[in-house]
C-alpha cells in the first residue's frame, strides 16, 4: 500500500512512474514539526528497529546512529564522518515490530537524522517546503522495497559484455598504452572485456572530441580493439569548455542551452577544460541536444560511456576566486587573532563546490526558471537521462553501457552508477559490500565500486580480496587515480592468482547475468541482506557483511588484511564452495550456525543455498568467447529442484521473449538423481 502526500508546490522529478492520487489528510506514521522555517518529519523508532536504504550512502547497511545529507557531492575523501556522497537516494525502510517505508521526492537537499541526535528519533528534514513523500506499508522490509521498485519503474539494463572484467586508469595516455594494457592481459591469460578512456583522450578536455596526437586514428583504433574482444569506454564530463570555434560551445551559447546567472549571462565554472559552461540538463532541449552528441562516438562503434563531474563538480568560479583574492588583499598579517589563519585557509581550500556558487545560477525547466540549489540533486540524473534518451533515438533496439557518478532515484531507468572516488583502503572494500544491497533497494542494479580503490596506492593482497568480492558485482572495474601506483593486475608480480580469480567471474557470468536480468525485469534486488531472505532468523537480521546474490548463493567476502578466513553465519545448512580457480574447488556441507571458514588470499568462497542450483560455464578470455551451450552444475539438494536461467543475446531489447528462459532441473530419474536441461550438462556436483 502506497500513499502519497504533497507539501507546497514540488518541482517535478523523474523518480516515480506510477500515477498515485495525493492524500488530503495529514501524513501517516510521521509527526510534522517545524524548526527554523523548515518542516521536520519525525518518527519514533523502537530499540531494535533496523533502518535500511539511502542507496549510495556512507556507513553500515543499517543506517541507524548516523546523520546523512542527500546533497550530490564530489567527495574524494570518503572518511566515515562524511554525510554526502555523489547520489541522492531518499528512500528508507524501517523494520522491526512493524515495517514502513518512506520516499522523500525532493529536488533539493534532504537530511536524515537516524538516531544521531537522539538514539530513537528519526528526523527527515527536506531543505525546502516543496516536496512529495510516499509512505509505503508492507508485510516486511523486502515487500516494501518491491512495492517501491514498482513505483519508480524498471531499472536500466546493461549489455551482457558489461559483465566482463574492465580495466581503467586515469589515464591511459594514448593508443599504445591502451594496446599495452590489452596485450598484457591477453598474454597473461587474464580475461578482459573493456578498457576505459579517462579525460586525457579528449582534445583539451573538450567533450566529444579526441586528441589527434594521442589517438591519431580513433575510428580505426576502436575497430582494432573490438577485433580483440575489447570495448573502449570513453568518459564524458558535464562541463563544456569555453572556446571560440568549438561547436558544442558555440551551439550551446547560440541556442541558450547553458545554465545562467541571475543577469542572464552564462554561468562560468573552472573544471578540467579550464573555464566551462554547464549544459542545462533540466531543460528538455538541452538534454536532447547534448544527448545527440553521443552519436559522434556511437557512429564509430563505441557502445559504452561513463558520465562524470555531474554533481556538478566545480573547482572554482571567477566569483569565488575574486572573493578569496579580496580577502587575501585585506588580510592583516599583523593580526593578533591567530585563528584568522584558519579562516584564510578555508577561503582558499573552500573554493570548490561552494554552496554560494550553487545558489548563483539558474535552470530553465522548459519555461520555469529555478535556482540551481533547489534542483541540485537532479542535475547528474538528468545528464544520465539525456544520454539514455538519446540512445533510444540513435539505436532503439540496442543496449549501451552507461553509468554515472551523480544520480537521483529515477535515473536508475537510464543508467547505472559507480560509487566514485574511494581509496585503496580495506574499509572501502567493506563499504562496497554494504552499499550493494542499499543501491539495489533504490533501483541501481548495474553498479560497482572502483576495485582496488581509486585514491592511494593499492597493494597486491587488497586488490586480490577486492576482486574476490568484485567478481560478483555487475560492474567489475579496476580503476585508479592519476599519480597512484599502477593497479592493473599484472602490476604486482606474478599474475597467476589474478588470472584465477578473474576466470571465476567468467564461469559465473551466465548465473550472474541471469540473476541480474531477472532482478531488472521483476523490479527485484540482485544483492540482498540476509534478513530479506531469512526474515524470521533474528541473528540474520544483524549480519551486514554477508549477502545473498541472486537466488542460489550467499557470499561472505573476506575484507581484512592478513585474514586467512573469517566467521560466517549460516541461517540454514549450506554448501561451501571454495574456488581456487574457475575449475579447482573444494566443497564442504556446513550446518546452520556460526563457522570459521578458511580461504587464502587467492581463493574465493561462496555458499550454495539449500535446494538451489548453481550453473557454471567454462571460463573465457572475453564475454564474446563464452560458450554457454555446456554447463557444470553444483547443487545442494536431496530433492527435485529447478533453476530458471535467463539467457539472451545480451545486446538487443526484446527482454520479455519467453524463449529467454532456460530451465535446469535436478530430478529423480529411476532412483538416481541427475541434472536435466536443454543445455548440455558436462558435470554434476550434487551434494
Ligand atoms: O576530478 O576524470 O570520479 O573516476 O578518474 C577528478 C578523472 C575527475 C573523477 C572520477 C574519476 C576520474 C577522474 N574524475
Amino acid at each position: 500500500m502506497i500513499r502519497k502526500y504533497v507539501y507546497g508546490n514540488p518541482i517535478p522529478t523523474p523518480a516515480v512512474v506510477q500515477n498515485i492520487e495525493a492524500e488530503e489528510d495529514s501524513v501517516q506514521y510521521l509527526t510534522e514539526l517545524e524548526m527554523n522555517g523548515k518542516i521536520i518529519l519525525n518518527y519514533s523508532m523502537e530499540n531494535d528497529d533496523i533502518v535500511y536504504g539511502l542507496g549510495e550512502a556512507n556507513r553500515g547497511l543499517n543506517k541507524r546512529g548516523g546523520l546523512y545529507r542527500s546533497f550530490c557531492s564530489d567527495e574524494p575523501n570518503q572518511t566515515e564522518d562524511k554525510q554526502s556522497l555523489y547520489g541522492a537516494h531518499n528512500f528508507i525502510v524501517i523494520t522491526g515490530m512493524i515495517s514502513v517505508g518512506f520516499f522523500v521526492d525532493c529536488a533539493s537537499e534532504v537530511t536524515f537524522d537516524i538516531g544521531y541526535t537522539s538514539s530513537n528519533i528519526l528526523n527527515i528534514t527536506p531543505g525546502c517546503g516543496d516536496f512529495t513523500i510516499y509512505v509505503i506499508e508492507g508485510r516486511s522490509a523486502y515487500d516494501i522495497v518491491k512495492q517501491f521498485r514498482k513505483l519508480i519503474g524498471r531499472s536500466y539494463i546493461a549489455p551482457k559484455w558489461a559483465f566482463g572484467y574492465q580495466q581503467s586508469r586515469w589515464s591511459y595516455a594514448n593508443e599504445d598504452e591502451v594496446r599495452e594494457v590489452v596485450k598484457k592481459h591477453r598474454q597473461n591469460g587474464v580475461p578482459l572485456d573493456a578498457v576505459y578512456l579517462d579525460i586525457d583522450y579528449m582534445d583539451g578536455y573538450k567533450d566529444f572530441t579526441v586528441s589527434e596526437e594521442r589517438f591519431p586514428a580513433f575510428p580505426e583504433f576502436v575497430k582494432e580493439m573490438r577485433e580483440q574482444g575489447i570495448h573502449l569506454v570513453p568518459i564524458i564530463d558535464a562541463g563544456v569548455k569555453i572556446e571560440d570555434g568549438y561547436p558544442i560551445y558555440e551551439e550551446g551559447r547560440q541556442y541558450q542551452l547553458f545554465c545562467k546567472r541571475a543577469d542572464g549571462s552564462d554561468f562560468v565554472a573552472g573544471v578540467w577544460p579550464g573555464k566551462t559552461h554547464f549544459p542545462d540538463f533540466m531543460n528538455s532541449n538541452a538534454r536532447m541536444w547534448f544527448g545527440s552528441k553521443y552519436k559522434t562516438f556511437i557512429d564509430i562503434g563505441i557502445e559504452g560511456f561513463w558520465n562524470d563531474m555531474n554533481e556538478p563538480a566545480m573547482f572554482f568560479t571567477p566569483e569565488g576566486v575574486a572573493e578569496a583574492k579580496q580577502y587575501l588583499d585585506n588580510f592583516d598579517f599583523n593580526t593578533n587573532e591567530p585563528w584568522k589563519f584558519f579562516e584564510l585557509k578555508d577561503k582558499l581550500t573552500g573554493l570548490s563546490n561552494r554552496m554560494k556558487d550553487y545558489e548563483s545560477f539558474f535552470h530553465n525547466m522548459d519555461g520555469r526558471i529555478v535556482r540551481h540549489d533547489s534542483v541540485h540533486n537532479l542535475y547528474g540524473a538528468n545528464m544520465t537521462r539525456a544520454a539514455g534518451e538519446a540512445f533510444e533515438q540513435i539505436a532503439p533496439d540496442k543496449r549501451f553501457l552507461l553509468f554515472s557518478r551523480s544520480s537521483y532515484i529515477g535515473s536508475h531507468r537510464w543508467g547505472g552508477v559507480w560509487t566514485g572516488d574511494n581509496q585503496s583502503w580495506w574499509s572501502h572494500l567493506l563499504l562496497n559490500i554494504k552499499m550493494m544491497p542499499s543501491l539495489n533497494m533504490c533501483g541501481f542494479l548495474y553498479t560497482g565500486a572502483d576495485l582496488g580503490g581509486f585514491g592511494c596506492n593499492c597493494t597486491r593482497d587488497l586488490l586480490m580480496r577486492w576482486l574476490g568480492f568484485g567478481i560478483f558485482t555487475p560492474l567489475m572495474r579496476n580503476h585508479a587515480a592519476l599519480g597512484t601506483r599502477k593497479q592493473e593486475c599484472y602490476s604486482f608480480g606474478d599474475t597467476e592468482d589474478f588470472r584465477s580469480i578473474i576466470s571465476i567471474r567468467y564461469s559465473l557470468i551466465p548465473y550472474l547475468y541471469s540473476e541480474y536480468m531477472k532482478a531488472c525485469l521483476n523490479d527485484d534486488m540482485m544483492f540482498k541482506p540476509l534478513s530479506f531472505v531469512y526474515p524470521s532468523d533474528n541473528f540474520a537480521r544483524t549480519v551486514e557483511d554477508q549477502l545473498v546474490v541472486g537466488e542460489s548463493i550467499m557470499i561472505a567476502p573476506i575484507y581484512e588484511q592478513n585474514a586467512v578466513g573469517r566467521y560466517v553465519y549460516l541461517p540454514e545448512d549450506m554448501l561451501l564452495v571454495v574456488f581456487k580457480s574457475s575449475s579447482v574447488r573444494r566443497y564442504q556441507i556446513m550446518k546452520k550456525g556460526m563457522h570459521y571458514i578458511q580461504a587464502a588470499v587467492n581463493e574465493v568462497p561462496l555458499f550454495v543455498l539449500k535446494n538451489k542450483l548453481l550453473p557454471l560455464c567454462r571460463t573465457a578470455q572475453s564475454t564474446d568467447a563464452l560458450d554457454t551451450s555446456m554447463f557444470e552444475i553444483i547443487a545442494f539438494t536431496d530433492d527435485n529442484i529447478e533453476y530458471m536461467m535467463y539467457e539472451d543475446d545480451g545486446i538487443s531489447k526484446n527482454y520479455d521473449d519467453p524463449a529467454h528462459y532456460v530451465p535446469f532441473a535436478i530430478k529423480d530419474m529411476d532412483g538416481v538423481f541427475g541434472a536435466v536441461s536443454p543445455k548440455k550438462i558436462v558435470k554434476l556436483a550434487l551434494f
